[in-house]
């Protein structure tokens, strides 16, 4: 065991533990030098061969290697543990300074965006905005409306009843709103009723649910030259200011006389197509004068008040302003469709 092997082996452990790359490596270089059947092990155990007189000095020596190697080991062990956090932490870390994703801009809904546009024209008119349940009773959507059990006209409407004992159903029209305001209010009552009602029916041009503009004036006089103004004007701002109105005799039982109101086909002009099915015209709204019966129902005079009403679906006019062939469009939620509007 001479110095100059103990140099060589002191100075060989450490080059090996300084080129070590990881954990599994250096723990073997451990056991190689210091474990139990490791390299200075066995030196030290072979100290009692060693003479008298160096004993001492070789094992000074050996218990300073043994030391070295040791700490080496340890210092070796943090700097490899030292790199593999900062890997790590390279590896997981976030980049905040990336932009972040673009969130798109929402809009309202096609039908959201007519609405408003009908109310505009009517509160500028001079009609305030009246809204109630959808949830209804037979009396307010049908009794109050001159349309008393079995009354025939009661077909016109497929209802949705909740609960047919209770006369509960969800509303057919927007009308149950007109009755609530007028017993609560006297008149003058001049009145938009936005909101929307019920049908059991689903095709190309009917949904389960859609939605309706209504309006009522109620005042001491107002006449049907009244109504016939209002709505022309109404329906040149709408659709465009030289569109073709025109009103046709018809029967509802809310209102009387009552009549049906067309304007030219904006498709074809008033040529014929498709759309208004060759005849140049387009039915757009219901109007009348309100069945004195009903202005009773409330607790009215009809002697001293007189209104009329009128009724529209706001899908059809969607369809008509965009060119939409399907009601049903509106409510699949497809944003492809959605967006162009
Ligand atoms: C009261 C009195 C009278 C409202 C009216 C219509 C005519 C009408 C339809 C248009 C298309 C419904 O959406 S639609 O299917 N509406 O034809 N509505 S008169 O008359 C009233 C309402 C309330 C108290």
């Amino acid at each position: 065991m001479s110095k100059n092997e103990l140099t060589r082996i002191k100075k060989e452990a450490r080059d090996q533990i300084i080129q070590v790359k990881n954990i599994k490596e250096l723990d073997e270089l451990k056991i190689k030098y210091l474990g139990k059947k490791g390299i200075l092990t066995q030196l030290l155990r072979g100290l009692k061969d060693v003479a008298q007189e160096e004993r001492a000095q070789v094992g000074k020596t050996l218990n300073e290697m043994k030391e070295e190697i040791g700490s080496l080991v340890k210092d070796k062990e943090a700097k490899i543990q030292e790199v593999a956090i900062g890997a790590k932490l390279k590896e997981e870390s976030i980049d905040i300074t990336l932009p972040g994703k673009p969130l798109g801009l929402g809009k309202l809904h096609i039908i959201t965006q007519v609405m408003e546009e009908i109310k505009d024209i009517f509160i500028k008119m001079g009609f305030a905005v009246a809204e109630g349940p959808e949830v209804e009773t037979d009396y307010y959507n049908f009794e109050a409306l001159n349309m008393e059990q079995e009354h025939p006209a009661r077909d016109m409407w497929s209802t949705l009843y909740i609960d047919s004992k209770n006369n509960t159903l969800l509303r057919t029209h927007t009308s149950p709103v007109q009755i609530r305001v007028m017993e609560k209010e006297s008149p003058p009552v001049r009145i938009i009723v936005p909101g929307k009602v019920y049908r059991h029916d689903l095709d190309i041009s009917h949904a389960p649910m859609f939605h309706q503009v209504e309006g009522l004036w109620v005042d001491k006089e107002v006449t049907f030259s009244d109504l016939k103004g209002t709505l022309s004007i109404f329906l040149k701002q709408i659709f465009a200011s030289d569109v073709g109105i025109r009103f046709r005799p018809s029967f509802f039982p809310f209102t009387e006389p009552s009549a049906e109101v067309d304007i030219s086909c904006v498709i074809c002009k008033g040529k014929g197509c498709r759309v208004c099915k060759g005849t140049g015209w387009i039915e757009i709204l219901g109007a009348g004068m309100v069945n004195p019966r009903v202005l009773k129902n409330v607790g009215y005079n009809p002697e001293e008040v007189i209104g009329y009403a009128f009724g529209m679906g706001v899908e059809r006019i969607a369809m008509l302003k965009c060119g939409i062939d399907d009601i049903r469009l509106f409510f699949e939620n497809d944003l492809r469709f959605l967006k162009q509007f």
